[in-house]
């Protein structure tokens, strides 16, 4: 490493070192759409209302909108059952991605194999746009099913996805050919400072091909970043734009920016209340061949646009590894942060009005009519197929986490009855069998729970049925060992943990 990168934060380093498990490229088209809009659109528009498109002469593109439309309802209709699963108390918390939908696919057009997202949790229309996220996953996770869940097997909130850059023997997969995508955090903001260090690692792949392997094809992938418009207050955001304004590297930040952080209002913490405004001064001056970061905007609600925005900022990214912050504004929130509040307390009922107006499903479904690409009652067929499906999806995904369960209840309360009918001298056990009885869906620690403690109250009793209750609670305790604590530190032969230690060894007269 050259003394330059030492000039730069430990944390940058740190992620550049996890980031030299890279990256490239595929082919994924956004030339139907070149194609279609003979005149280039203007990412940022200040109309209203999309400019009327010409009739559409190529079927392979209206497929293409239909099919993005498609995804577009599958995770609004994902987001309103996720919400509605928590306030019912079918799981726990809930945080979704509604009022993003039309940005998002607009941005999967832009990516090819090989490219990284470091983003928060507003993105699962994306994953799904990049088949990286079925719905079954989606749930699975919402459910915290350490079964279902194939981004972090249960242990991780919902809406934190990820993509594996290891096999289970500790070897890099091949980060060229995939879409990678680095698990969510919770600290807001702590995603830009990851996404540095990936695209850091893209320039010294550029400056050195022969570091690849892989890794990289040349150095050519993009990171995509995202972050809501609360989240650019943070520290990390602000060194990390500089940082790759001064470094030249090839990280796209896209700010989701719905005006609110929770329920504080972006005149509170967003200087002009525009964080592409605030950042003006980051621009790059071609005419003097500064460096510096592009700067783009485009409205949320603006398909046709919003492609054509992701596909030259993305274009020029690749060939200049100049960064970008694309202000994506006009952003809403139609269900509200998260299952813990409700937005109706603090948005303005004008506020409100705007976010059913603009909500940019219901304006790319006008766009589609307006310019022929699809009819009303298509759209209407797109949107109530989406409906059954998630619904289905979510009730498989429900009742594939409490079969399971079911299943264990099936095994450990016969194993109770028994036990109380050969020990009447013990009557918790007639209350713990009832308590077990009376519980619906019970979740798995609460059988190992009840199992545990009508072992404690056998202790020193012997008999077949013990002994089947011993064996239930130690099965079950090396099943929870294995889907929750394995991998929580690297079991590779590269883990830090098996480096041989030596110990330190001191003079006698060491002061
Ligand atoms: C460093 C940090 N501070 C506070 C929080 C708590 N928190 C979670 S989401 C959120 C609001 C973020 O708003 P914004 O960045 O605009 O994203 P949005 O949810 O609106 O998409 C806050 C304050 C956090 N997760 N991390
Ligand atoms: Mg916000």
């Amino acid at each position: 490493m050259s003394d330059k990168i030492y000039l730069y934060p430990v944390r940058y380093i740190q992620t550049l070192k996890f980031a030299l498990l890279l990256l490239a490229f595929s082919n994924i088209s956004c030339r139907n759409i070149a194609n279609f809009y003979n005149t280039s659109m203007v990412a940022t528009t200040t109309s209203s209302r999309h400019k009327k498109p010409p009739a559409p002469q190529d079927e392979a593109y209206r497929q293409e909108v239909l099919h993005d439309f498609h995804i577009c309802c599958i995770s609004r209709e994902a987001s309103v059952v996720a919400r509605r699963e928590v306030l019912m108390g079918k799981a726990n918390f809930g945080i979704i991605g509604d009022g993003k939908e039309v940005a998002q696919v607009a941005m999967a057009k832009a990516w090819r194999k090989g490219d990284f997202r470091s983003g928060y949790y507003r993105d699962q229309t994306l994953l799904f746009a990049l088949g990286q996220m079925s719905l079954d996953n989606f749930f699975g996770q919402l459910y915290g099913d350490p079964y279902g869940d194939p981004f972090s097997g249960g242990r991780q909130m919902n809406s934190h996805p990820a993509t594996a850059f290891v096999d289970e023997a500790g070897n890099f997969v091949d980060q060229k050919n995939r879409y990678n995508i680095t698990s969510d955090i919770a600290p807001t903001a702590g995603q830009v400072a990851r996404g540095i260090g990936l695209a850091f690692a893209s320039k010294k792949f550029r400056e050195n091909p022969a570091l690849c392997g892989e890794l990289s094809d040349g150095g050519n992938e993009v990171t995509f970043v995202t972050i809501g418009d609360a989240s650019t207050s943070e520290g990390a955001f602000w060194e990390t734009l500089n940082a790759a304004g001064v470094l030249q590297v090839p990280m796209a930040v896209s700010v989701w920016d719905d005006g609110y952080g929770i329920s504080v209002p972006k005149k509170y913490q967003t200087i002009k209340e525009s964080i592409s405004e605030a950042l003006a001064g980051f621009e790059a001056d071609t005419a003097r061949n500064t460096n510096g970061i592009n700067i783009y905007k485009g409205k949320a609600w603006d398909y046709p646009a919003l492609c054509q925005l992701y596909k030259d900022a993305i274009e020029e990214m690749r060939t200049s590894h100049r960064p970008a912050l694309i202000h994506i504004q006009e952003v809403t929130q139609q269900l509200g942060h998260s299952t813990s509040g409700d937005h109706r307390r603090y948005k303005s009922p004008e506020r409100l009005a705007f976010e059913d107006e603009f909500d940019c499903n219901r304006r790319m479904a006008e766009w589609m009519m307006e310019s022929s690409i699809a009819t009303a009652e298509e759209i209407e067929k797109i949107k109530s197929d989406a409906k059954r499906q998630v619904v289905e999806a979510a009730q498989g995904a429900y009742r594939n986490y409490h079969n399971r369960v079911g299943a264990l209840k099936n095994q450990l309360l016969p194993l109770l009855k028994a036990l109380q009918t050969a020990h009447p001298e013990l009557p918790v056990l007639g209350l713990l069998s009832n308590e077990l009885t009376q519980k619906r869906e019970p979740l798995r620690f609460e059988l190992l729970q009840i199992a545990r403690r009508a072992l404690a109250l056998l202790n020193g009793k012997n008999s077949d049925t013990v002994s089947d209750l011993a064996g239930f609670v130690q099965s079950e305790t090396a099943e929870g060992d294995r889907i929750y604590s394995r991998f929580l530190l690297s079991e590779s032969p590269r883990s830090p943990l098996r480096v041989p230690v030596i110990p330190a060894v001191y003079a006698d007269d060491a002061p």
